[in-house]
Parts: structure tokens; sequence; C-alpha cells
């Protein structure tokens, strides 16, 4: 999210009902409109009254925070966190069918996880063993490398880049699938936009192939 101050919500990049089965218009509507608004309120309300840090683009807030002033410092990470992760979590999900990673990340996956399975269950072992509120990533490093990694509340896995991340906030998934997790996590795994993340990964490490 290309944005500083005042920031507003993005809209949903598909029908409330395009995620179903696997998620529910109910958990969208209130996951979007609710939390993630929330987040964006919150944030636009913290840089009121700092006009010192209202042109910081998001991805300096959730980099950064540490040098903000105390008595906003913990609420920008918190909420700046929330703007950025819930941002990449609605854009990197798609309506079914379930897709497959592409060209260079196809090929990072293999090398990295050993096949596709191999990423999925590690991914799936980092969301079910988020101790409480958090996330689940697949992050790009250095020269391309990915790895999986969690984070607690709504931190971010900066310095790596996010690929996409499973929310598993109970905010995410309660009202279609009460405690499971486990259960959850497949769901979102089906729906993972992997054409649009291996394009973004392909720019990232500048592997996409040439178009005369
Ligand atoms: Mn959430």
């Amino acid at each position: 999210m290309e944005q500083h101050y005042p920031f507003t919500l993005p809209p949903l990049p598909y029908g409330y009902d395009a995620l179903l089965p696997e998620l529910d218009e109910r958990t969208l509507h209130f996951h979007h409109d609710k939390h993630f608004s929330t987040y964006v309120e919150n944030l636009n309300k913290l840089l009121e009254k700092h006009p010192d840090y209202q042109d910081w683009p998001l991805e300096r807030l959730t980099g950064d925070w540490r040098q903000l002033p105390e008595d906003i410092r913990q609420g920008v990470r918190n909420n700046a966190g929330g703007v950025a992760n819930h941002d990449l979590y609605f854009q990197t999900l798609a309506p079914l069918p379930a897709t497959e990673p592409e060209g260079a990340l196809a090929e990072a996956v293999r090398r990295d996880f050993g096949d596709l399975s191999g990423l999925k269950a590690a991914m799936k072992t980092a969301a079910l063993g988020q101790f409480g509120s958090g996330w689940a990533w697949l992050a790009c490093g250095q020269e391309g490398r990915l790895s999986v990694v969690k984070t607690a509340n709504q931190d971010t896995v900066q310095p790596l880049i996010p690929l996409t991340g499973c929310d598993v906030w109970e905010h995410a998934y309660y009202l279609g699938y009460q405690n499971r997790r486990g259960d959850y996590f497949e769901s979102w795994w089906r729906l993972v936009n992997w054409p649009q993340l291996s394009e973004v990964y392909c720019r990232l490490t500048a592997t996409c192939p040439r178009h005369p």
C-alpha cells in the first residue's frame, strides 16, 4: 500500500460472496469492513496530532515505529501493522479454483521447500503454532530466498518482504470455523492467489521473462 496519512480503506478486491464456501460473507464483512477499517481509523487518529509523521509512508511506520514519540509508538506499531497486514491479506486471496505457483516462484518453492506440499506443511505448522493472535507468512529475503515465519499480534516481517500471510486472529475465522484453526488454514490455502504472488516474486527478483 503506497500511502501516507490520511490512510483510506481499500475496497475488498472481490465480492463478499466470492470466496464461498471457504470464507463466508459475514466473516469477510466483519473482517474487512470492521476490523481492517478500525486499524485504518485508529492509525489516522494517532497521526492526527503528529504532523511530523504524516508524510511517512506505511512501510516506514511499520518499520521504524521505534523512532516515534512514546505516546503513539505502540499504537502505531499495532495499527500500521494492522493496515499493512490486512491490505496484503485481502489482496492475495482469490476466488476458487485453487491455483499453484508459476515460473520463478515455482522453482523457488522447489528449491527452498522441496515441493508445494513442503511449503504448505511449513505454513500450516506456523499457522497452528502461533500461540494466540498473529500471522503465518510466506516471505522473501535476500536473493529471493523464501521462508515461512510467524509474527505475533500485528507485527510485520520486515525487513523480509511478505508475499502472503495467513491471519490467525480468531476474528479471521471464528464465525465460520469456531476453534478449528486447522480447517480455516486449509480453506485459506485454497484461496491463495498464486498467479499474483508469482508475478510479484518475479518482479522482486528481476526474473520475469522479458517480453519483446
Ligand atoms: Mn485480521
